[in-house]
């Protein structure tokens, strides 16, 4: 897919199950790029150049969803490669984004629960499953990262990430 494709601003025509996350379904959408470039949360990372690696789990357990840790603070410019693991017993996702953003995307999402997210800012991991994400922060602010499966961002599972 394209790389420079993230999930921003009017995900909910991208994110309609079926129609796969390719850079052809984005064509025509209401895909909302910002700058096409970088959004306000910064930038697909570069995989070839170095990067701050930061651990994230996810867990779940008596009614609680949570990111362990769930705030990441990182100075601007720096690139983090996010090792995530779902240690829980249902599946989870990491969506960094701004909280606006996440918010949008949720309720897109509570119409569509099975949207399976595999985008550079983006990732659904079942159980006992890793994933990584690469990842670059190009502006100071407070951004998000969070679960938009229905009912797991109330459960607890969102995290903050400050750009400092
Ligand atoms: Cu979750």
């Amino acid at each position: 897919m394209n790389r420079r494709s993230f999930l921003v601003g009017a995900v909910a025509a991208a994110c309609l199950p079926g129609a796969g996350l390719s850079g052809g379904a984005l064509s025509g959408s209401a895909w909302a790029h910002v700058g096409h470039e970088e959004a306000e949360f910064g930038k697909p990372g570069d995989p070839g150049k170095p990067a701050r690696i930061v651990q994230v789990v996810m867990r779940d357990a008596d009614g609680r969803m949570l990111y362990l840790p769930n705030r990441v603070v990182v100075r601007r410019g720096e690139q983090v490669r996010f090792l995530l693991r779902n240690n829980g017993v249902i599946d989870h996702e990491f969506v960094i984004g701004t909280a606006e953003e996440n918010r949008r995307h949720m309720k897109a999402m509570e119409a569509h629960p099975d949207m399976e997210h595999d985008d550079p800012n983006a990732k659904r991991l079942k159980p006992g499953a890793t994933g990584e994400i690469v990842w670059q922060f190009t502006k100071a602010g407070t951004f998000e990262f969070a679960c938009l499966i229905p009912g797991h961002y109330q459960a607890g599972m969102v995290g903050i990430i400050v750009v400092e």
